[in-house]
C-alpha cells in the first residue's frame, strides 16, 4: 500500500494548471448548472443577498479558521483511524492531499454567489450533530436513527476510492465508513423494494445556500437501484484522512458511489426512503438531457458540452494532471454486470 503515494511512473509537470484554473473551470460549471437562473443574477444582487443572511444571522456562530476546523467537535472519533481495506487500492495515483480535497468542494448549500470556490468558510452555522436519519416507505418498520448512535455501532472501514465529478476534474480520497449494504440490512426494507432514495439536510438557518439559490427544488434528493445500493463498492462515509468529516465533506453521513459521478453521492443525508419506482433526482429534474438518472463514469459517453474522455487529476493545491477516464471510473469489476447496456467503446464519430 505505501506505494500510493509514491506510484512508480508519477511525476510532477512543470507546465501544469494551477488550481486556479480548477476554480474558475468549477465556477462557470456551476454558472451553467443554474441553469440561466444564476446568469439573470448580477453578482452584486447575489453579494448584497449574502449580507442579509449574514445580518439574519445574529447569532452566528464564527466562520472557521481553516477548512480542517470544520471537524465538529462532537462528532463521534470512536473506531478512527479505521483498519484499511485493501480491496480498493488505486495504484495508479498518489492520494490528494487532504487540505485540496477539503477545500475546494461542491456543496450547494452553502456555495455564495461571490465565492464558489469555497465552501468551508461558509459552514460556521452549521451544526451536523445532532441529526436524525429518517427510515421511510417500503420497509417492515419506519424508524429514526441518531447518526452519532448509528456510526458507533458500525465497525468502520477506509478505502481508497477515485472520486470523478462529472465536470472532469478528479481526486483521490481515503474515506472512512461502512457499506451501504449494511445500513440497508439495518432498514430492514421489504421484498418489493426496488429502489432507494436519498434525501439531503435542509436547515436554512445553517446553510446559506438555500435561501441564495431559492429557486432549486431543495432539499437536495437522489436516488439508486437496489442493485446499485447493495452493491460492495456503495459507501456510507463518516469521514475521512482518519478523522471525521469535515462539514463541507457532507457531514454527518455523505455517500461515496466511485463508479458515479459525484452528484449522484448525497451530502447531509437525513432520509433514506425505500420506493418500488425510479426516483427523480435533483439535477436530472433541473437538466435531464445533461443528468441522467444512472450517470456512471463513462469515456464513451460524452457529456452534451464536453468530452467525458479524460480527466483533471488534482494531487495538491497547484497540480493539475490530465489523465484518461477509466470505464465505471476503474470498477468495472465490481459493477460492469449491472450495465450491459452502456458502451463499452467509444462509438464512431457521426458521418457528415
Ligand atoms: N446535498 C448535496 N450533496 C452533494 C452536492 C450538493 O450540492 N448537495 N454536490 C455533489 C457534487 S456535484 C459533488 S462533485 C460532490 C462533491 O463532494 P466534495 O465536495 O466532498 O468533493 O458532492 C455531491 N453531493
Ligand atoms: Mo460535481
Amino acid at each position: 500500500m505505501a506505494n500510493i503515494i509514491l506510484a512508480p511512473g508519477w511525476q510532477l509537470k512543470e507546465n501544469q494548471a494551477t488550481t486556479e484554473a480548477a476554480y474558475r473551470n468549477r465556477r462557470a460549471f456551476l454558472k451553467t448548472l443554474g441553469l440561466g437562473a444564476i446568469g439573470l443574477m448580477s453578482s452584486t444582487s447575489a453579494l448584497a443577498c449574502a449580507s442579509d443572511i449574514q445580518r439574519g444571522n445574529a447569532a452566528a456562530m464564527p466562520p472557521p479558521d481553516g477548512p480542517l476546523d470544520t471537524i465538529p467537535a462532537n462528532a463521534p472519533r470512536e473506531g478512527y483511524p479505521a483498519p484499511r481495506n485493501t480491496a480498493f487500492a488505486v495504484p495508479e495515483r498518489p492520494l490528494t492531499d487532504r487540505l485540496v480535497a477539503s477545500s475546494y468542494n461542491n456543496f450547494y448549500e452553502f456555495i455564495n454567489q461571490g465565492d464558489l470556490k469555497l465552501v468551508w468558510p461558509l459552514t460556521g452555522n452549521y451544526k451536523p450533530f445532532p441529526m436524525t436519519l429518517e427510515v421511510a416507505g417500503l420497509v417492515e418498520k419506519e424508524m429514526t436513527l441518531d447518526l452519532a448512535d448509528l456510526m458507533r455501532s458500525m465497525d468502520l472501514e477506509e478505502r481508497i476510492y477515485r472520486f470523478r465529478c462529472v465536470e472532469a476534474w478528479s481526486i483521490t480520497v481515503p474515506w472512512t465508513g461502512f457499506p451501504l449494504r449494511k445500513l440497508i440490512e439495518r432498514c430492514k426494507p421489504l421484498s418489493k423494494a426496488t429502489h432507494v432514495r436519498f434525501v439531503s439536510a435542509n436547515r436554512p438557518k445553517e446553510m446559506p445556500g438555500l435561501a441564495r439559490a431559492h429557486w432549486y427544488p431543495w432539499p437536495y434528493y437522489e436516488g439508486l437501484r437496489m442493485a446499485e445500493a447493495t452493491n460492495e463498492l456503495a459507501f456510507v462515509v463518516t469521514g475521512m484522512y482518519g478523522e471525521p468529516l469535515p462539514k463541507q465533506n457532507g457531514s454527518p453521513i455523505r455517500l461515496a458511489l466511485p463508479w458515479k459521478y459525484g452528484y449522484k453521492g448525497p451530502k447531509a443525508i437525513v432520509r433514506i426512503e425505500f420506493i418500488d419506482t425510479q426516483p427523480p433526482t435533483f439535477w436530472n429534474d433541473l437538466q435531464s438531457s445533461e443528468y441522467g438518472f444512472l450517470s456512471n463514469v463513462n469515456p464513451n459517453i460524452p457529456h452534451q458540452r464536453w468530452s467525458q474522455a479524460s480527466e483533471r487529476f488534482m494531487p495538491k493545491e497547484g497540480v493539475e494532471e490530465r489523465i484518461p477516464t477509466q470505464l465505471f471510473n476503474g470498477y468495472e469489476e465490481w459493477v460492469a454486470d449491472l450495465y450491459p447496456d452502456e458502451p463499452r467503446k467509444p462509438s464512431r464519430p457521426m458521418a457528415r
